[in-house]
Order: structure tokens, then C-alpha cells, then sequence
């Protein structure tokens, strides 16, 4: 069975932890300080459901209200990792605006995406409930997964999730997400763009 290259993009209000949540995912890691990403790409090879997979993750810079969409990365993204912290209420509201975007630039308000409630170990000092949490993956049509990056709590999950939510979409589909003119492109396993080869 051929490899098959998956690109997924983690975004999120600055701080919540997507760096964190790749870093333990790809290196078993957690690093208590805070370095504000500029742009970075992880890679990992995985197995789900028998596949193998080549994934590349894209690890953006945290947005906020002024910068929901970097330009530059936002072509053939198959999925997306949707991060809020459950202590600030800010970054749930920023998840809904860049979930907004998304939807407008790729012309369909469903594609694989996963909500991420992050930093579950600081449960005392929640500001966002889990049925919050739930409501708005559901209107999503995506899946709603609390984690923690410090203690490792579902971090792998949300990437193997992710990566199911891919391959069903590109059954029932026969396409994948495709950005900016808002059109679609057959499915085919293209490994070009794949800078984790
Ligand atoms: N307690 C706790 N702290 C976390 C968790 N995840 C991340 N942090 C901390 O939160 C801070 C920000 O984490 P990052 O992973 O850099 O956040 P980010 O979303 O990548 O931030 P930007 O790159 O600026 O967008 C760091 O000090 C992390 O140690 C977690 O699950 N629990
Ligand atoms: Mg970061």
C-alpha cells in the first residue's frame, strides 16, 4: 500500500497551545515555556486503520482578530485542528471567527475539522464549559476533543480522528478541500506537495 501524504493545519488564538499539542504528538515532548510560533511544519509518519501515513502538520502562528487568515499556507490543507484553551473565554470566541473564514474561502460551511478544548489539566480555573464546547463542534459537524498537551491527555487522538474525518470526506466526496478560488480537486494521492517526503 502506497503512503498516503495528508496535510492538516493547526490554528487558534496565540498561547492556547498548539505548538504544545504538535511538539507531544510528534516528539513526546512538553515545554513549560511559551514561544510564540512564527510558522512552523511538523512531520510524522503514522498508522490508522491499517494506512500509513505521511502527515504534515502545519503549526501557524497563533491568530487574533486583526490576522484570522495567513495567506500564505491556506492551499490543500485536508483538515484542520481548531485550538482553544478551556481558561479563556477570548480564544473560543477567536475559533468560531477563524471556523467563519474558513468557511467562506472554502465555499462549504462542512470539512474535516476538529474542535480542541486544550490545557484540561487547569480544569479549576475553566472559563469554558464543555457543553459549550460540544454545541459549537456539532453545529460544525465536527468532533469535539478535550486535551491536555502537559499531561498527554488525547493528544494523539485528535490527530488520528482527524485523519479518519479525512478519509471519510474523501469517500463520500471524491475530493478534498481545496482554498482560495473556492473550488474543489479530484482526489488523488499527491505526493509533490508533500515537503515531508
Ligand atoms: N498547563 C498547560 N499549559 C499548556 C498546555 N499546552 C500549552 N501550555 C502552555 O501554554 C503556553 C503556550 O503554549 P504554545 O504551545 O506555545 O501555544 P501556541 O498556541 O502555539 O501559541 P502561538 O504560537 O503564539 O500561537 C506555553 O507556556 C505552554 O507550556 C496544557 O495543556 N496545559
Ligand atoms: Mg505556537
Amino acid at each position: 500500500m502506497p503512503v498516503k501524504h495528508r496535510k492538516i493545519a493547526l490554528m487558534g488564538f496565540r498561547g492556547v497551545g498548539k505548538t504544545s499539542l504538535a511538539t507531544q504528538f510528534v516528539e513526546g515532548q512538553f515545554n513549560e515555556q511559551y514561544s510564540p510560533t512564527i510558522e512552523h511544519t511538523f512531520c510524522k509518519t503514522l498508522k490508522v486503520s491499517d494506512e500509513e501515513y505521511q502527515l504534515q502538520l502545519i503549526d501557524t502562528a497563533g491568530q487574533d482578530e486583526l490576522s484570522i487568515v495567513p495567506q500564505n499556507y491556506s492551499m490543500n490543507i485536508d483538515g484542520y485542528i481548531l485550538v482553544y484553551s478551556l481558561t479563556s473565554t477570548k480564544s473560543f470566541e477567536i475559533v468560531e471567527r477563524i471556523h467563519s473564514m474558513l468557511e467562506d474561502k472554502i465555499g462549504s460551511a462542512i470539512f474535516p475539522v476538529i474542535l480542541v478544548a486544550n490545557k484540561s489539566d487547569l480544569t479549576r480555573s475553566r472559563q469554558v464549559s464543555e457543553e459549550a464546547g460540544q454545541r459549537l463542534a456539532e453545529k460544525w459537524k465536527g468532533t469535539y476533543i478535550e486535551t491536555s498537551a502537559k499531561s498527554k491527555e488525547n493528544t494523539a487522538r485528535i490527530f488520528t480522528t482527524l485523519l479518519s474525518s479525512v478519509e471519510k470526506s474523501r469517500d463520500r466526496t471524491g475530493v478534498r478541500v481545496r482554498h482560495s478560488s473556492g473550488k474543489v480537486k479530484k482526489a488523488k494521492e499527491d505526493t509533490s506537495r508533500c515537503l515531508c517526503s
